[in-house]
Order: structure tokens, then sequence, then C-alpha cells
């Protein structure tokens, strides 16, 4: 590929096909929750997307992209260094997660771990959302296409199970500013980072298997830890495989297992230096 002449570049046009239409939104939801099969990798332009020019893809770039449709302006990262940033305060208070805002908020992005199942968004929010669960992690997206926002005060956005962790939460203004966000009591928070890394897999031979089978997978680095969350198709975690080697390159590990016929869904989740990544699930078969 020739690198003279012009760079393309529109933004918003977060699938590349030249026009920025709804389709850009629901790319990059997708992408922001990790919904792989659905979004082709190859065909995201991670800088189209990131319209509010911040060098992340959150949910503020999704309420920008439905801004550009709608010919409103959208607020970029540059316009913002002098600006007072509203803050966002979650709360954690008799089950329910709450938040309070100064302003209308227009976007709201959560990763919460410890799921055991998804949890749907309360109220306001739940009029336009998005959500991906994958194993104990689920991830949700509210925005909306036509401009509204959730009204400043106080609002309930969701159940907050036992053992809910936030591990991740992002909030936008209407014009696509990135909120800032604090926690107040006793809410529960994870310092885990959710990796979406498209590269990270783990596979296994053979499969299907009974007894026992081999667990393959690459490092780029080494790692402080590494193990195996393994899931029934309903979502509960059924096994935690420790004691895997975490060295860079190939890694081996032969599990035997006493789980019962069926099929499972698992994944790898390395930690190094306090940053959890997961990789990208597989799953095998037990004869
Ligand atoms: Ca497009
Ligand atoms: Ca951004």
């Amino acid at each position: 590929m020739s690198v003279c002449g012009e760079f393309y570049t529109r933004d918003g046009d977060a699938n590349l096909d030249d026009k920025v239409d709804v389709r850009d939104i629901s790319v990059t939801a997708n992408w922001i929750l990790g919904n792989e099969n659905v979004l082709p990798y190859s065909d995201f332009g991670w800088y189209e997307a990131d319209v509010n020019v911040d060098d992340k893809i959150e949910i503020a770039d999704i309420t920008g992209i439905a801004n550009l449709i709608m010919g409103k302006p959208v607020t970029k990262s540059n316009d913002l260094r002098s600006e007072f940033v509203p803050v966002v305060c979650l709360t954690a208070e008799d089950g329910f997660l709450c938040m309070e805002t100064d302003i209308p908020v227009a976007g709201v992005q959560l990763s919460l771990t410890g799921m055991v199942k998804a949890e749907p968004l309360l109220g306001k929010a739940a009029s336009f959302i998005q959500a991906s669960h994958a194993g104990d992690t689920l991830r949700m997206l509210a925005y909306s296409l036509k401009g509204e926002t959730i009204p400043a005060g106080k609002t309930t956005l969701m159940r907050w199970p036992e053992g809910a962790r936030l591990a991740g939460a992002a909030f936008s203004d209407a014009q696509a500013r990135s909120l800032k966000v604090e926690t107040r009591g006793d809410i529960a928070t994870s310092n885990e980072k959710i990796g979406l890394s498209s590269y990270d897999r783990i596979l296994n031979y053979p499969n299907p298997f009974r007894g026992t089978t081999t667990l393959v997978y690459q490092l780029d680095e080494p790692v402080d830890n590494a193990f195996i969350q393994v899931y029934a198709l309903n979502g509960s975690l059924v096994d935690v495989v420790e004691g895997l080697g975490t060295q860079a390159g190939e890694n081996r590990f032969v599990y035997s297992t006493r789980l019962t016929g069926g099929t499972y869904i698992y994944r790898l989740v390395t930690q190094k230096q306090g940053v959890t990544t997961y990789s990208k699930s597989n799953t095998f078969m037990i004869k």
C-alpha cells in the first residue's frame, strides 16, 4: 500500500464506507462491547471513530457520532483544557447503582465483573441500551439517537447484585464531552482493566475430549499470573484452572477435569502489575 498522497479521514465514519450514519454507531458500540462476532475488526476506523480526539473510544464518541448525524457540533478534547469538567458521582445504595450529576447525561458506559447474569438498566437509561455479557463480565452502553438525555439530578441506573464490582465507567454529555467519574461510599470497585485484545487467543487439543486436554496460548510478554476461567453455557463460572505458565512465547498446560459432558466456554486471564487482561473466549466440548 502506498502512503504518499492524502490520508483519508472522515470524523465519525467508523465503518469506513464514506458515509456517516447509524451504522457507524453500531460498529463503534460493538467495538466498545467487544462483540467480535458482529464486528469485523479490519473494517473499524479507530481514528474516524474517536470523534472527540481524546485517544480513547468510549461512549462520548458514540454521542459524538450521533451528534454528527444530527448536524450538531462535537466538543473535541482540545477544546476542553481550561474548561470546567462536570462530575458524575456513582453510589451503591440499598442494592442499586445510582448516579448523580449536575448536567444532563447523554451516554452511559459500564463494565462490571462478578456478574452471574445480565442486569438491565433502569429508568431513563433503559430506553437506549446495548449490552454484552461474557463470562462474569457485563458491558453496557446506553445512548440516544434522538438527542434525549438523562436529566440532571439523581438517577437509579441498575440493580447492584451482591459480588458485583465496577471495573469501568464512562459518561458523556450531549456535546460528546467525557465526564469525570467519582465513586462514593461502599461501592465495590475493581482495579481490573478489561483488556479487549483481538490477538490473545487460547485453544485446546484434542477437542472434543474426555478427561484431559492440552491448553495452548501465546504471551507477548511475561505476566505475573495466568489462569483459566471455565463457564457453563448459562454463564456460571464452573472452574478456575491455576498454575499456568507465565513466560513469553508459547505456553502449554495439561488440563484434567471431572466436569460433566457438554459444551463450555473458557478464556485465559493474565495479570501484570495490577492490570487484568482477558483473552478471546473459546469453547471446548467434553464427551
Ligand atoms: Ca460509515
Ligand atoms: Ca474518544
